[in-house]
């Protein structure tokens, strides 16, 4: 069983992405909802936070656990693979939303599709778009910066739309905030052309139509949800001992959800998210 774990719903998009790749495989998922949201938090309390969600999910048998979301990952993970795993649960292992972005900027073959000829030369400059919490952490530009470090990446933060997309705003209002974070990115580049867009939070592939409207004609647009899958698949051919095999009286493909909040407005908002009702 894979455990996928985010501050809230925002990761079932992440979800949505993995059970589509792979549909036969056994995934549960946590929404920290009493503790959501993490944008706001300290760097402590977003770790104490991400390692309690993820002995939950150990506990209910996960080998493997996705940290789907952004903020969590840019700020817990290195702290918890470094010091607390390889102590706590040796032969277990913890994966981010970051590694993904950066095997796509970095073009790894198994991010492409075609032959080699055909792949996309390595953007040159990326804009990353995230929560205040992700770009405080510099997360993003030292993690991109260890495989690509002559790429330019420049960091804008976005701390409207995690709220807008969350009451459920239309595009009449989001488009505005998002032209207007667009904006103030270029801005910082100061004329030089942006190559790529990093979509670094769980609610953004919501609004992802919205940035590919307001980036000028040309830019990449990264999207994690499918960039996840395809480096989930590719990381379980490697360590094929985290693949998950259903276990005895569970149907394959099971999906199970759990939240630390309450179970029934949280469902109805999930349900946004994930594509269908949980
Ligand atoms: N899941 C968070 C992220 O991807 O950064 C967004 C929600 C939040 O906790 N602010």
């Amino acid at each position: 069983m894979i455990g996928v774990f985010d501050s809230g719903h925002g990761g079932l998009t992440v979800l949505r992405a993995l059970v589509a790749a792979a549909p036969g495989r056994p995934f549960v998922y946590l929404g920290d909802h009493a503790a959501a949201p993490y944008g706001p938090r300290s760097e402590e309390d977003i770790y104490r936070l991400t390692v309690q969600g993820v002995e939950r999910l150990f506990a209910e048998g996960c080998g493997l656990v996705v940290l789907a979301c952004n903020t969590a990952a840019a700020v817990a993970l290195r702290r918890m693979q470094r010091t607390w795993l390889p102590v706590a649960h040796p032969g277990r292992n913890v994966l981010g939303v970051l590694v993904p972005m950066v095997e796509a900027i970095t073009r790894v073959p198994w991010m492409q599709d075609g032959p080699a000829a055909d792949w996309r030369p390595e953007p040159r400059t990326v804009g990353v778009f995230a929560t205040p919490a992700t770009v405080a952490s510099g997360s993003f530009p030292r993690e991109i910066g260890k495989r690509a470090p002559d790429v330019r990446v420049v960091q804008q933060a976005c701390p409207d739309l995690v709220p807008l997309i969350e009451r459920g705003a239309g595009d009449a209002e989001l488009a505005p905030a998002v032209r207007g974070y667009v904006r103030a990115l270029l801005e910082q580049l100061g004329g030089q052309p942006l190559d790529a867009a990093v979509l670094g939070c769980t609610h953004y592939p919501l609004v992802a139509h919205l940035f590919a409207e307001a980036l000028p004609p040309g830019v990449e647009v990264l999207c994690q949800p499918s960039l996840v899958a395809r480096s989930l698949d590719n990381y379980l051919e490697r360590h094929p001992e985290y693949a998950p095999a259903p276990s005895a009286g569970e149907a394959a493909g099971a999906l199970r959800f759990f939240t630390t909040g309450a179970a029934e407005p949280v469902g109805a908002l999930a349900g946004r998210f994930f594509g269908r009702p949980t």
